[in-house]
């Protein structure tokens, strides 16, 4: 059995770096270099045709997509109960809030932080403060969940959609307001991040801040 991980540090594949890590299962780390453009290198858009990261290669099949990486892994380890089982009473929050954050939330951050895209160079700036408001949007909407004190998206257990959520709150650390402006949010994260599989990740990424 071999798994392969394509990324880059601190990138959308970070999410499934760190379950990996804190699946304790073997896999390799290729990393892209974003300055040499090789996620369009024609060699790896036969394994990820969007030129992007992450893509996960399980036994010599190519797949892609964050969250599908993360829900594919999820179901591979049941044991560890990361994707709550079909009919599990918390599998529609489950679905919906991957379905959030993989929809809503992240191409929010692909707006900002690549915001050329929305509508042409000339447009950056008013491309940015749309994605910033949905982004923060995004963030009173999950702090209206988490308001109960919960410690998790689902509630007592850790799924998929935490290693999701922690990632993407790390991506507003040089926003105007960041996702520890939410109080619940902040609690949140702030658990979330000491733990050592996520300490673990970081440092092998080399990143820096937001621990
Ligand atoms: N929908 C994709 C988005 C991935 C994405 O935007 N990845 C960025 C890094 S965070 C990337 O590869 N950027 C390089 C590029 O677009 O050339 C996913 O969830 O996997």
């Amino acid at each position: 059995m071999s798994t392969v991980l394509y990324g880059a540090p601190g990138t959308a594949s970070m999410c499934v770096h760190w379950m990996l890590i804190e699946l304790g299962v073997p896999f390799e780390f290729v990393t892209l270099d974003f300055a040499k453009n090789e996620q369009k290198d024609p060699a790896y858009l036969t394994i990820n045709p969007s030129g992007q990261v992450p893509a996960l290669v399980i036994d010599g099949a190519a797949h892609c997509e964050a969250a599908a990486l993360l829900m594919i892994l999820a179901e591979r380890h049941p044991e560890r109960g990361f994707a709550p089982a079909q009919g599990a009473p918390d599998r529609a929050s489950y679905l919906q809030w991957m379905i959030f954050l993989a929809n809503t939330a992240m191409p929010a951050f692909r707006l900002y932080f690549y915001a050329d895209e929305g509508a042409g160079p000339q447009n950056a700036d008013a491309t940015k403060a749309q994605a910033r408001a949905r982004i923060e949007k995004a963030w009173e909407r999950i702090d209206a969940l988490l308001a109960d004190g919960r410690p998790f998206m689902l509630g007592e257990r850790m799924s998929a959609a935490d290693f999701l959520l922690t990632m993407l709150t790390r991506w507003s650390r040089n926003m105007g307001r960041t996702a520890m402006d939410w109080p619940h949010l902040a609690r949140y994260v702030a658990r979330l991040r000491a733990l050592p599989s996520y300490r673990e990740t970081h440092n092998r990424e080399g990143l820096e801040g937001w621990i």
